[in-house]
């Protein structure tokens, strides 16, 4: 009888929980000692004698306690603790392949890790866990760990198969009943917990998903009673009690760092910032006169109200989370930090090479085509919406062309469109219903010999008055700096901007990235052991998601939430992000597809990527290129690593189960699409899982991190707007010739608006101090296979090289669209970031 040592690597529950983690943590390890925590190996190549029936299992060993606490081993970040165990081991056991553990302390701990040191003829063997254990009483079954090597199903050692199995079991739940804090099971719910009818039927909203009137992906199940008004609709949790939604225990934040700041920020927007700024503005319902009296919101002088908030800051009560965001003194003027966009120059942004420019390399850089006919169509239906055609004539965009025709400007492929017509005229009834006044805009570029595009034409839109069916009433505005015209202009664009920044909010950001990944993270825990090499693939793009998501469900998205408050659609933001989930096609999200489609580029077999751009300088297209195509080789090396056939993938039944899952089941409102890959070739699952990490990761933050750099100076992206365009002859009109800034600023998002949502994507567009970035792994030990970790490292130099071609890029003068007039050098693709509010950076997965 030999003993095998081992490291277990955990964190305590108190640890988590204070905001100090510098307090002591000598003086609470012991109470895990002793015969508090038991761990029992499993051998993956001798069975069991004693199992009786059914399948063979591996041996078990003799159940081993933690011992002393380790002090001397090196890298433990803050909370970690190291405890020694010493396991009784024999011949017979071979190489341990899972253990088991058991928790009869009285709370959970985090288990991060176990390390046999020297197992014999064999040595070294790494757990990697990364799991809440919870004391015994809290589950059915023991919880199980693996080693870090990946099997296949059917190359699973056979003692190990039926743990494998039944651990998916767990995971996948019974499908009943309202799930706890220590549970673990991912299932499917739709988003019917948006609304709370039980308050007021205005607070009631439609149930997204399950229907083809209000498709939509599915989110984590949590099991809550039913409403009383609506059986169909699930209770919702009340606000305090935010932070106490149900998401599978391991997807809550866990990391160990001040990551909960996101969870923490959001609620406390809510107590705090929006009572305040309510106050603030009900007490001086002013509005900005003028653009310098938005730059004290940045420059220090706006003031908070005397209430809660002041006093808890007169009091020195710590407000931790809020200052994350929120820069106070004592007397309660307050400053946010100045976005980039107005960081080198306070007007740029006014600019028809700005307003152009952020389309190629702003936040929203996902919206414009190639205008492919001259003038635009409209899909919409001609029965319900009549003539929707764009009345834009050639005479309106001719005098600057530079001396073409509209055809040869087409034929040259020199004509692009932000088109925000088709997904905003069957809502603007109802939206021109609220206190909000909004068009729908087609807005018309050139694109110029040095690159750049430029404005040439916008045409806002409205239903006729009398009936849809009368088709679009339609102004067109062109290009003016001076006078009453330029003004008028200025406020044509500040309608597209307003347009343009509810669709990235709602649809380029909430739903393309956020609400589409989370089906793929239910189905991929439900029915993709974590032996898997494929869940070991994704795993790092699952991190966090489930639990943004159901923080936002809570507070960001649900009805009445800050969301609503602070973009256009107002209470139909979420119906019609679901309407619009329609035009939602899997494959299209590939880059180099989506390029295609919307004719940005054109497949060239001689370019690098197998593709060549119409606009070269396309600083989201050049530099996401250079990502896709990094993540694809990295998923390309991976998944032939594994797969060396097509028939492997055919055969693999946890494989085809996550996928059938997901069409079925996470996606099933679009389940009967032909569009769909199978999953019959390693082909598809490269491109499946090329595409997953894309969305999860760089689309996610070329849409997210440059949120406050661009839009926290609300004038640059308005997200309300409040009155239509005043016409000649009307004393709106004088107004505007009067004080064209004041007018400007009546128009666009409101003082209360306009400073939650800068507290709104200031928190968003935030690293955390523990983000985790693409071609970086939390554990280096996350496989034992070598032909991966070394592809993995060829794709970490791949994107270090990136970077410095980024930095290149923006350092390159001819390069006009990389930088822009504002000033603002593009690297919301640019891998890394620190910590903070950075505008660059690619973390793994949609975690905020
Ligand atoms: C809109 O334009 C398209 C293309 O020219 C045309 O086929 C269609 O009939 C037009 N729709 C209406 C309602 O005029
Ligand atoms: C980040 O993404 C890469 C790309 O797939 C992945 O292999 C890596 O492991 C990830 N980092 C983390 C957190 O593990
Ligand atoms: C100019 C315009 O179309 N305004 C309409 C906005 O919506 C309200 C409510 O449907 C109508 O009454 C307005 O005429
Ligand atoms: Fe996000």
């Amino acid at each position: 009888m030999k003993t095998i040592i081992g490291r277990v690597v955990l964190i305590k529950k108190n640890l988590l929980d204070v905001i100090d983690l510098s307090a002591s943590v000598l003086d609470r390890v012991h109470e895990l000692l002793g015969k508090n925590v038991s761990l029992q190996l499993i051998s993956a190549h001798h069975p069991n004698h004693q199992s009786s029936g059914g399948s063979l299992r591996g041996k078990v060993g003799k159940p081993a306690m933690l011992e002393d606490w380790i002090t001397t081993f090196a890298p433990l970040t803050v909370g970690e603790s190291s405890y020694k165990v010493s396991f009784e081991w024999d011949e017979e056991m071979q190489v341990p392949g899972a253990f088991l553990v058991q928790n009869n302390h009285h709370s959970e701990f985090y288990l991060k890790t176990l390390t046999l040191e020297d197992v014999p003829g064999h040595g070294q063997v790494h757990f990697v866990c990364n799991s809440w254990v919870y004391p015994a009483k809290r589950y059915k079954k023991g919880r199980v760990f693996f080693t870090n090597k990946a099997y296949l199903p059917d190359e699973t050692p056979e003692f190990l198969r039926s743990y494998r199995e039944e651990e998916l079991e767990l995971l996948r739940g019974d499908g009943i009943g309202m799930l706890e804090e220590w549970d673990r099971v991912y299932d499917y719910a739709y988003y019917n917990d948006l609304g709370d009818p039980d308050k007021d039927i205005d607070d009631a909203r439609p149930v997204l998903g399950g229907s083809s009137e209000y498709p939509y992906p599915r989110r984590g199940r949590t099991g809550r009673p039913p409403t009383k008004s609506d059986p169909r609709t699930e209770s919702r949790l009340p606000l305090v009690k935010s932070l106490d939604i149900y998401v599978p225990r391991d997807e809550r934040f866990g990391h160990l760092k001040l990551s909960d700041f996101l969870a923490n920020g959001l609620v406390s927007i809510v107590q705090f910032l929006v009572p305040e700024f309510k106050a603030l503005c009900d007490s001086s319902p002013d509005e900005f006169d003028s653009f310098q009296d938005i730059m004290k919101l940045y420059e220090g002088g706006f003031k908070l109200p005397d209430g809660p908030l002041l006093d808890r800051i007169r009091q020195n009560i710590p407000l931790e989370m809020l200052k994350v965001f929120l820069e106070t003194d004592s007397s309660g003027v307050a400053k946010f930090p100045t976005p980039d966009v107005i960081k080198e120059d306070k007007s740029a942004w006014r600019t028809d090479e700005e307003f152009a420019k952020e389309m190629l390399a702003g936040v929203n850089p996902v919206k414009i085509r190639l205008l492919k006919e001259f003038p635009p169509t409209s899909k919409l239906d001609v029965e319900v919406y009549g003539n929707q055609n764009s009345s834009i004539k050639s005479h309106h965009v001719e005098k600057n062309l530079n001396g073409l025709k509209v055809d040869e400007a087409l034929v040259a492929k020199r004509l692009f469109i932000l088109d925000h017509h088709d997904s905003l005229m069957p809502y603007l009834r109802r939206i021109n219903a609220t206190t909000n006044k909004i068009y729908a805009s087609r807005t018309l570029l050139f694109l110029q010999n040095d690159g750049t595009l430029k404005p040439l034409v916008i045409e806002l839109s409205l239903p006729h008055p009398e009936g849809d069916n009368l088709g679009a009433v339609s102004n067109v505005y062109t290009p003016a700096e001076y006078g009453v015209e330029g003004a008028v202009w200025q406020l044509a664009k500040a309608y597209v901007a307003v347009d343009d920044s509810g669709i990235h909010q709602l649809i380029s950001h909430w739903l393309n990235t956020h609400a589409v990944v989370e089906p793929f993270i239910i189905a991929a825990n439900r029915q993709l052991s974590v032996l898997h090499p494929i869940y070991k693939l994704l795993y790092p793009h699952f991190r966090d998601t489930m639990n943004i998501n159901a923080f936002a469900r809570q507070i960001l998205i649900n009805g009445g939430g800050i969301l609503e408050k602070t973009v256009f659609p107002e209470k139909y933001s979420m119906e019609l992000s679901s309407v619009l989930y329609k035009n939602w096609v899997f494959p299209d999200q590939a880059l180099p597809v989506d390029l295609v489609k919307r004719g940005m580029a054109v497949e060239d077999s001689d370019s690098p990527h197998g593709l060549s751009l119409l606009i070269e300088d396309y600083p989201y297209a050049v530099d996401g290129m250079e990502i896709w195509s990094a993540i694809k080789s990295w998923v390309e090396d991976y998944c032939r690593f594994y797969y060396t056939n097509d028939d492997m993938i055919k055969n693999d039944k946890e494989l085809q189960s996550w996928w059938k899952e997901l069409r079925e089941e996470g996606h099933g409102d679009k389940k009967h699409e032909a569009w769909w890959p199978e999953m019959n070739s390693c082909q598809e699952l490269i491109d499946i899982c090329t595409t997953f990490i894309w969305i999860a990761s760089a689309l996610h933050a070329a849409v997210n991190y440059g949120q406050y750099p661009y839009a926290g100076y609300a004038p640059n992206r308005p997200t309300i707007s409040r009155r239509f365009m005043p016409e000649p002859d009307t004393p709106e009109y004088e107004e505007l010739k009067e004080n064209p800034d004041k007018v400007f600023l009546k128009t666009i998002t409101p003082q209360f608006q306009m400073l939650l949502g800068i507290a709104l994507i200031e928190l968003l567009s935030r690293h955390s101090s523990d983000e985790v970035y693409l071609g970086q792994r939390e554990c280096p030990e996350w496989t034992l296979d070598a032909e991966p970790l070394n592809a993995f490292q060829k794709f970490g130099t791949k994107l270090k090289e990136i970077e410095e071609r980024i930095v290149a890029m923006n350092n390159d003068e001819k390069l006009k669209n990389r930088v822009g007039l504002a000033k603002v050098p593009y690297t919301l693709l640019y891998p890394t970031s620190e910590e903070g509010l950075t505008g660059k950076g690619i973390p793994n997965s949609t975690a905020i």
